[in-house]
Formats: C-alpha cells, structure tokens, sequence
C-alpha cells in the first residue's frame, strides 16, 4: 500500500504524545493510604497465609462482586489451573477459544488436557456455543470460555450445553471485574469463573487473581489446592499448589476496591468520548453495548475493516506507535498460532474463521482512570484524520 507519506508526517507531528500514552495503567492511590492499609500486617508481622487483610479483602469483594464464595490467589493462571483441578479435569478434551490471552490456553497444556479450539462469534469475539457443540464429542470434559474485554459469553447456551453433555463450565473472567448481567454479576455461572488482578486490569492488586465457586465446600477445596493441600498440621488432603494472595497484594486490594466505582465511571466517560468521535468513521466499527450489561469499560476495541477505512489495523496500529501511543492488538497472535498449538487439528485457521478475522482487525486503543478526555479525542482524531489522509 502507498502511504501518503507527507500527510501522516503531518499527522503524526500533529499528535505526538510527550509521553507515552498506554493501553492501560494502574491508578494507585497516594503512596501514604497503601502504607495505612499495611499496617495490620506489620503490628501482626503476618505477611501472608491467610492474614487478616486477605480475609478482609475476600469479604469486601464477595460483597462489591456480588458472589457469596470467592478464594484470593496469587494470580489468574494459577487460580485457573486449581479451577481445573478442583473439578479433578487432568484427562479428556477441553473446549476453548483461541481469542485469548495466552494463559488460558496453556493451563488446559498444563493440566495435561487435550485442547480443542472453537471459533468465535463475529460479535463479541466470545467462544460461540453453537460452535463448540460441534466439537464435543464423548471425551469432553469442559468447556473453558472467555469473558472478552469483559463482555459476558453467551451464559444461558453454555449452561444449556453443560447440562446437556455433562460437561463442566469453566469461565476464564479475567477481564470481567465488575460486570454485571441483567442485575447479577457475570461470575454467577458455569461451575467456576476467574477474575485477574494483574497490573493491566482495572482493579488491581499488582499480580493477584480470585476464581468463584458457587458452594462452600468447592471454596474450602479451592483453600485447600492453593494452600499445598495442608488441612492442619498433621494433615495433607492433596496435592495442592503454592497459590495464595499476601498481605502485600491484599492490602492493595483494599485500597483499590475503595477507588473501584470511581474508576469504573472515569472508564465510561471515557469510552464514551470515544463512541462519540469515532461513530461515524468508514470502516472503524464499534463493539455494540449490550442489552442488560452493565460493562466494566476495561478494554477499549475497535474493528477496522481494511477496504472502508484506506488502511489495515496494522498501518493504524503504526502510525499510533509514531505519536507514541502504545495501542495493542489484543489477541494477536491468536492461541493456535503458537508454535505449541498450531498443529493440533483444531488450530486449522479454516475453522476458525472469525477468530482469524478478530486477530487481524481489533485494535485496543487506551482505556484507563488516569487517561484525560482530551487525550481521547487526540487519540480519536489520530483514527479519522489518518483516514482522511488516506482518502485524499
Ligand atoms: N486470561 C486472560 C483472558 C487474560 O487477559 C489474562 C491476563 C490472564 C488470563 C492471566 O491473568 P494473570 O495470570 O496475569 O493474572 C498483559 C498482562 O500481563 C496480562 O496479565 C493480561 N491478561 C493481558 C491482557 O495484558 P501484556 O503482555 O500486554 O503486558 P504488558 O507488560 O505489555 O503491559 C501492557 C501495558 O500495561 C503496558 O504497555 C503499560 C501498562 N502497565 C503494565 C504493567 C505490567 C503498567 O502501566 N504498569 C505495569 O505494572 O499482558
């Protein structure tokens, strides 16, 4: 492709960032309000293994997320494998989508499970039910979808599906803090769900991570596979993993849990400067807003559809690099690319042809509470004006 060249030298000199612009970053609360919230541990001098300030936190975010049993662990993947592990899935199929961060598919690869691969829904990038029927057969054992950029799956048909095959429901909720549908939070379903608590997602705990069971014996064995299995002293009830949340990280959370629907809300007057001045650009298509979701705003994604914007999502993504904006092209490469999978029989890119379309179109652009509006816009006019300069 021919680029205008002068123009987007113009362009680019137009909106370059003194400062890198992010697709994401963590919004801390002053350094003084984490050292208060560390307090207790130090006077207990208890750093970790289920101090006081981890029983809190899973108290007040059972609360704020609406679940009743809720298990804080050291981060998603590992709250992911002791999901797994909880349902005793070490053999058989899992079904899931290759539209993911990496983690999703290698804890299947861990657990030793066979991966499956089902291609989206051109929508919501969310593993399609009706796909996944189709790859089920007598040795699935699970299904593992993704709540993508915190838009919920299509629960009720994943239900359907569990209910019909037999086969457990585990959702990878990394991206889903907060969500709610139709009044409910979006982790009420499936036999468990997990939320991240890394760095890049909006509530944070530095590393850290949670997984939702929906009965109180499922929570005590979730206790128990983070904890190395130990029961008691004397006691060992399996063979359990080092995954448990600190004081430090729990302390964090506390803080951050305070801040949670303030930056929830900065997120949506964000991402509604950006429908506004994007909604009528050729060839940028918007994620619709769902009816009975109540989103989180994690991720801001747009689809650029080559052929009506002038240029591909990759020409965009580098003329965004040029003004210093770190976009990212969040899930490119897709899970069945990876050298790792991409020989499973599933990992046909024929198969999968949403997917393949997902992860050479979506660009995500930066979201976060500390991202000013007019930020936003400069981001959005770097969209248009790059069109523009693409049609002259
Ligand atoms: N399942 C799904 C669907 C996930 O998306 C993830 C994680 C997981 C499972 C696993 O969860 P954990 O086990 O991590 O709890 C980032 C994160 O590292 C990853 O946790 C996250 N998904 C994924 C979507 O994004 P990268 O490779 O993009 O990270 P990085 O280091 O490039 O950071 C992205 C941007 O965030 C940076 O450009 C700047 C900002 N940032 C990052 C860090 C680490 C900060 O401002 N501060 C920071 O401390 O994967």
């Amino acid at each position: 492709m021919n680029l205008p060249d002068a123009r987007i030298g113009r362009l680019v000199a137009a909106h370059t960032f003194p400062e890198p612009i992010y697709v994401t970053r963590p919004s801390l609360p002053p350094l003084a309000e984490y050292a208060r919230a560390l307090e207790p541990a130090w006077e207990r001098r208890w750093l970790t293994n289920e101090g006081c300030l981890h029983q809190r936190l899973e108290r007040a975010l059972c609360a704020y997320l609406g679940v009743e049993h809720l298990s804080l662990f050291c981060n998603a993947t590992i709250a992911l494998m002791a999901a797994l592990e909880l349902y005793g899935l070490r053999e058989g199929e899992v079904v899931t989508t290759p539209f993911t961060f990496p983690a999703t598919t290698h804890v299947l690869r861990w657990q030793r499970l066979d991966i499956v691969f089902a291609d989206i829904d051109a929508d919501t990038c969310n593993l399609d039910p009706s796909r996944v029927e189709e790859r089920l057969t007598p040795r699935t054992r699970a299904i593992m979808p993704v709540h993508v950029y915190g838009t919920p799956c299509d629960v009720e048909r994943f239900d359907a599906l569990a209910a019909k095959y037999h086969v457990r429901v585990i959702y990878d909720a990394a991206h889903a803090f907060g969500v709610r549908l139709n009044g409910q939070s979006a982790l009420r379903h499936g036999d468990a769900s997990v939320l991240s608590f890394h760095a890049t997602k909006l509530f944070t705990t530095g590393e850290g991570g949670a997984l939702a069971v929906p009965d109180a014996e499922r929570h005590r064995q979730a206790y128990l596979i983070k904890n190395f299995g130990i029961a008691g002293e004397e006691s060992v009830e399996g063979p359990g993993i080092n995954g448990k949340m600190s004081e430090l990280q729990a302390a964090l959370g506390l803080v951050q849990l305070e801040q949670a629907d303030e930056e929830i809300a900065r997120r949506r007057v964000l991402s509604q400067c950006y429908r506004r001045m994007l909604a009528d650009i050729p060839g940028v298509c918007l994620f619709g807003e769902r009816p009975g979701v109540q989103p989180n705003h994690a991720y801001f994604p747009v689809r650029i559809n080559a052929e009506a914007y002038g240029a591909g999502r990759d020409a965009l993504h580098d003329v965004f690099r040029r003004c210093n904006v770190h976009v990212r092209k969040y899930f490119y490469p897709l899970c069945s690319h990876f050298a790792c999978y991409a020989g499973l029989p599933s990992a046909d890119p024929a198969g999968l042809p949403n997917a393949e379309r997902a992860a050479r179109e979506i660009l995500c652009l930066p979201i976060h509470g500390t991202l000013s509006v007019e930020s936003v816009e400069t981001i959005a006019s770097v969209v248009r004006e790059f069109h523009e300069a693409l049609r002259k």
